[in-house]
């Protein structure tokens, strides 16, 4: 284990009320003494209590008025003693702060150090560490919630509840193995093949988590396709509520695909505006229209917009028909001005009014299944995290495999193994360094 004492801002950069230092290590505190002038010893004051002072450079000089935090392991982040010094904002004096910090003795925090020591120290396992970026990064209400469960400890209890009953199996075999003639409680072939049916089962519930995970982390990339002066852009300003993309009554306003995340009801979308779609010679709307048939295929989701004032056309219709076995939600657009066709399954909706936006979000809902999303609904956030699943998922289909075929219990037992050990990869515990690693450099400093 490092014993070094780090430190670095925790807050970002810029200006600011205040800036927060934290400084975590066995000397933390003496480190602090050495540069902070207060009425009592930082070293010598009860645990988690505040403190005001200066901070004060080798030759006496203050560099900042400060409020500083003493907090004693274990009870901390990083289960280690931290102080976090409270300094002004802005980019100078936390700067300096930090500096005398270093000549004092502390070194640079390396991109997500404090928590990869509170992983290291055992306060959190991988999938709260993770869940940490995930809180930092959310865009949306529901993102958010979700991280914060997570953080909380929700996926670890689910993976440690799979991995006692692994590990439950895996001992009950074991018995019946080494001790084939002993009267010891033993599990037949049928029961140990219907609880490794249920924890298949349990595996699979969570996996399927996962696209819903990706969807609340990333967005759903929803391009917004149509014929010109169909309202493309209206509707893309509509739900980022705010005047993002040019609006003209001129047919090929839009040239170059626009992207925004909105938060539609909860609904986290990646919006590609595009250029409408028709036949020009125009070298600029050209590109443009090239552009808006590519995201056809890119896209997660179509929402292809159509003019409820001019009615039904033949670029219409080939875009049903182009759009047609893609997710694809047709919306009919600029209903305030009355409605010239009906259109199945088509949202009617008013880029002016908002009139339908409730409906679309709903849909779109549906599709994703993103209704079903509670307070202790878990869901997977990562790739890294669905990888290790389904290993596990594939080793406990070997084991019930082999059960299947009549072989000896003991290469479905080193199976069930196997899937212990994909599982204690999802919170750490039987995690390579290599993995720890790259997991807590997409964090930033400070954190
Ligand atoms: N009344 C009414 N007018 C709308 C509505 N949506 C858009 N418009 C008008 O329709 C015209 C075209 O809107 P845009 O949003 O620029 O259409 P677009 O599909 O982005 O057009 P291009 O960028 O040229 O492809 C503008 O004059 C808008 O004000 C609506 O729901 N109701
Ligand atoms: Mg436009």
């Amino acid at each position: 284990m490092d014993n070094s004492t780090i430190a670095a801002i925790s807050t970002p950069h810029g200006v600011g009320g205040i800036a927060v230092i934290r400084v975590s290590g066995n000397n933390a505190a003496e480190i602090c003494d050495r540069i902070f002038k207060g009425r009592e010893r930082l070293c010598e004051v009860p645990t988690h209590t505040v403190h005001y002072g200066f901070i004060v450079g080798p030759d006496g000089e203050k560099l900042d008025e400060v409020l500083v935090t003493v907090m004693r392991a274990p009870r901390t982040f990083t289960r280690e003693d931290v102080v976090e010094i409270s300094t002004h904002g802005g980019y100078v004096a936390s700067k300096r702060v930090l500096e005398a910090l270093f000549e004092a003795g502390a070194v640079p925090a390396a991109a997500g150090e404090f928590t990869k020591r509170a992983f290291l120290n055992g306060r959190i396992d991988l999938t709260q560490a993770e869940a940490v970026i995930d809180i930092i990064n959310a865009k949306t209400d529901l993102a958010q919630k979700n991280a914060l469960s997570q953080a909380e400890g929700q996926l670890k209890s689910r993976i440690d509840a799979l991995r006692r009953r692994l590990v439950a199996l895996a001992a009950a075999m074991q018995v019946s193995i080494d001790y084939p003639d002993e009267d010891l409680e033993e599990l037949t072939p049928q029961q140990i093949e219907a609880q490794l049916m249920d924890i298949h089962r349990d595996i699979s519930r969570l996996a399927d988590s996962a696209p819903r995970g990706k969807i609340l982390r990333d967005g759903i990339k929803t391009a917004i396709i149509g014929r010109p002066n169909v309202g493309k852009s209206s509707l893309l300003n509509y739900l980022a509520m705010e005047e993002r993309a040019i609006v003209t009554d001129i047919a090929g306003t839009t040239r170059d695909v626009i992207e925004e995340t909105v938060d539609l009801n909860g609904v986290p979308l990646r919006l590609l505006d595009t250029a409408g779609i028709r036949e020009t010679d125009d070298k600029i709307e050209l590109l443009g229209v090239e552009r808006s048939l590519k995201y056809i295929d890119e896209a997660e989701l179509i929402l292809l917009v159509l003019d409820s004032a001019s009615g039904l056309c033949e670029k219409d219709r080939e875009l049903l028909a182009k759009t047609e076995g893609k997710r694809r939600i047709v919306l009919v657009n600029k209903t305030d001005l009355g409605s010239s066709f009906t259109l199945d399954g088509a949202i009617y909706i008013s880029a002016k009014t908002g009139e339908g936006m409730d409906i679309l979000a709903d849909r779109i809902k549906q599709i994703y299944s993103l209704g079903e999303i509670g307070p202790d609904s878990i869901t997977l956030t990562n790739e890294r995290q669905l990888c290790a699943l389904l290993r596990a998922r594939d080793a406990v289909s070997r084991a019930l495999d082999s059960l299947g075929r009549g072989l000896a219990q003991d290469f479905a037992a080193l199976d069930i193994n196997d899937a212990v050990y994909a599982l204690g990869e999802i919170d750490g515990k039987t995690v390579s360094e290599d993995i720890v690693t790259s997991i807590f450099h997409s964090f930033c400093v400070g954190k």
